[in-house]
């Protein structure tokens, strides 16, 4: 049986408390971030289509996988303090504040991601997402910090391998601070991989570590398993998100293989964020949940950080829960490439990562100059500067265009069959003499079949015409420009084979010793070559033609489908051959949305393999920015 659906935890319980005092680096963290958002769900529509589930409230027994006993024991005693003694107390710890209702939110933010990670595990629902507050993956064994009381997504991840025996856990942390409670919790844990990318501007942003560096990696057991990508500036935009997706987190992840996805889905890495300042357009959100739903067979867990701006917030949540619902997913937009100091963090990042993970094992080294010293540098210059940044605090409002609406079309796949072939559940049959327009049919004629007068190809050729128009008039209420573009615009072919051959811009023939057939090489060439061409590409229409001796086999292939269907607002048409027959299920039900399943813990690929791949990245990403792993100035040119 596969399991559908999206379980929406919330409870209005958790905008009951607030600051009590005046404090400027706390006045951001209101109880509206809770009802904004979950507005937004109701009014869209969105939260009628997910499952509701209720919140409960973490036990002692579920707090303390995290947290120390005297910790819990001092926040029981929260509820009960006067004013001045929650101030008090308040003051031991960092960038964070307490109210006498906060230990009960607190208790129930943590429950509800339990519930979540209950609902998704037991098949309830496929996925979810808990809207929660106080956040938690500031927060640490002995210590609340930076909003946090317990740290709920940390607290998930101990329940779910306890309780569940779940082997290997991935944690994706795109809120854009470094979720320090869970780094330090799993350090030296190589079943709980945790990811984060935050703001760092060499260790000047808070919260200011020398830990939150590319170079922290993890520790004994647990080396390889954390992952940092630090922003060294400020402005990041959609291309820096996806292009660390495409060359470091997803390479990572698939070969880590999770059994399921945890997200400190923290939205102040959104434009308009007064936290991040960074550029990223809410619909990147959409990319990022659709770019990890194919992990641990579609088991994601979303649990709300951080995300301080009330317009951008909302926007944010609406494309990640849409995107779990397994809706289209918009197209990508200003996919330039990634700015330069992004570029630096990625290159540094995957050489620090190369040793611990084979995807990334040709990953270029470092330059002897090391990128880090900057930090040290800048760190010596002393302080003054830090009070100037802090100064230069502006007014002026960010704006952004508000996200188009997002359509699910009423018919999310047709198949055009053979007689004979069933038609999968939940599929219209789409059948090529429903309305052949003899101008149509014609023009095929002319054009392609001069010579015979072959009526199956012409039936066949008609059908699939009529196929994608469909496909364009399935979604009439949008008028949309991009429809027009495939005339003017060259067609992008990538071309899988063991054969070489010579590329240019618009034709990439990828050449592996076994074609298809290595999964681990395969699975690299996709996610560090095809996905990025395809992003910055953003087809209005993918075309995958799959072929009888490819060798592709099955798992794979669903991957390859599924991820494609983040492009072209999911507009994907699929060719096989009559002798494939046994394939056409699990595609339409890939088509449908279900989730590729795990292609298991990848080996290392073919070395001959890793590095042709490698070199054919690097002679592109002169045409295609977001095939860049390294920052032009700091030496990417040669070494490998
Ligand atoms: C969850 C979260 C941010 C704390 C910032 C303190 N916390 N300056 O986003
Ligand atoms: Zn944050």
């Amino acid at each position: 049986m596969k399991t559908r659906g999206t379980a929406l935890i919330y409870d209005e319980e958790m905008t009951k408390y607030k600051l009590l005092w005046v404090d400027p680096a706390c006045k951001i963290e209101v109880p509206e971030r809770l009802t904004v958002s979950h507005e937004a769900l109701v009014q869209s529509g969105l939260a009628d289509r997910c499952v509701s589930v209720p919140v409960r409230e973490a036990t002692d027994a579920d707090i303390l996988l995290v947290h120390s006993e005297e910790y819990l024991e001092a926040v029981k005693k929260t509820p009960y303090m006067t004013l001045e003694d929650l101030k008090e107390f308040t003051l031991q710890y960092g960038d964070v504040y307490f109210h006498p209702n906060i230990y009960h939110c607190a208790k129930l933010a943590a429950g509800a991601a339990l519930q979540l990670v209950d609902s998704v595990m037991t098949g309830k629902v496929r996925n979810g997402m808990a809207l929660v507050r106080p956040p938690g993956h500031h927060s640490m064994r002995s210590a609340a910090n930076g909003f946090c009381v317990f740290n709920n997504v940390a607290i998930a991840a101990q329940y779910a391998k306890q309780k569940y025996g779940v082997k290997r856990v991935l944690i994706v942390d795109w809120d854009v601070h470094h979720g320090q409670g869970v780094q330090y919790c799993f350090e030296d844990d190589p079943s709980v991989l945790y990811f984060s990318w935050h703001r760092y501007e060499h260790q000047k942003f808070w919260p200011q570590l020398r830990e939150s560096d590319y170079d922290s990696v993890g520790k004994e057991k647990g080396a390889g398993f954390n992952i940092n990508v630090p922003w060294n500036k400020v402005g990041m935009k959609n291309s820096d998100y996806l292009s660390v997706f495409c060359h470091v987190l997803l390479p990572v992840a698939y070969e880590f293989c999770p059994d399921l996805v945890l997200v400190c889905a923290g939205f102040d890495s959104a434009i308009g964020d007064p936290e991040g300042k960074m550029c990223a357009s809410p619909d990147v959100f959409a990319h990022l949940t659709h770019l990890l739903m194919n992990l641990a067979g579609g088991k994601l867990c979303a649990v709300l950080e951080g995300g301080y701006n009330l317009t951008s917030l909302p926007q944010s949540v609406c494309q990640t829960v849409q995107t779990l619902l397994g809706d289209p997913a918009p197209p990508p937009t200003n996919l330039d490439g990634p700015c330069q100091s992004a570029l630096e963090s990625l290159h540094c990042v995957r050489s620090a990562h190369k040793q611990y993970w084979s995807s990334l094992k040709h990953a270029a080294e470092l330059p002897t100059s090391d990128i880090s010293t900057k930090r040290i540098k800048l760190a010596e210059e002393g302080e003054e500067r830090l009070e100037k940044v802090e100064e230069e605090e502006s007014a002026e409002e960010e704006s952004w265009p508000e996200p188009p609406k997002r359509v699910a079309p009423p018919v999310r796949t047709a198949l055009l069959l053979p007689d004979g072939v069933a038609c999968p559940d939940g599929c219209k049959r789409f059948s090529s003499s429903d309305d052949p327009d003899p101008v149509i049919v014609n023009k095929l004629r002319e054009n392609f079949l001069k010579d015979g007068d072959d009526s199956d190809a012409l039936d066949t050729l008609s059908g699939l015409t009529a196929l994608v128009d469909n496909m364009e008039k399935n979604e009439h209420e949008r008028h949309d420009d991009r429809k027009l573009s495939p005339m003017f615009r060259k067609t992008l072919l990538v071309q899988f084979s063991n054969k070489r051959s010579e590329e240019h811009k618009y034709y990439i023939p990828v050449c592996l010793k076994k074609g298809c057939g290595d999964v681990s090489g395969f699975t690299q060439a996709l996610l560090g070559l095809l996905l990025p061409l395809a992003y910055e590409y953003d087809p209005s229409l993918v075309l995958l033609v799959r072929m009888p001796d490819s060798g592709l086999c099955d798992g794979v292939w669903l991957q390859l489908t599924g991820l494609l269907q983040g492009l072209a607002q999911g507009h994907t048409l699929v060719l096989m051959q009559e002798e494939e027959k046994t394939c056409v299920a699990p595609t339409a039900s890939s088509l449908l949305g279900d989730p590729a399943p795990s292609l298991g813990q990848l080996h290392a690929p073919l070395p001959e393999d890793a590095e042709a791949l490698e070199r054919l990245r690097h002679r592109l990403q002169v045409d295609w920015k977001l095939l860049q792993t390294t920052a032009p100035e700091s030496g990417g040119g040669g070494e490998r």
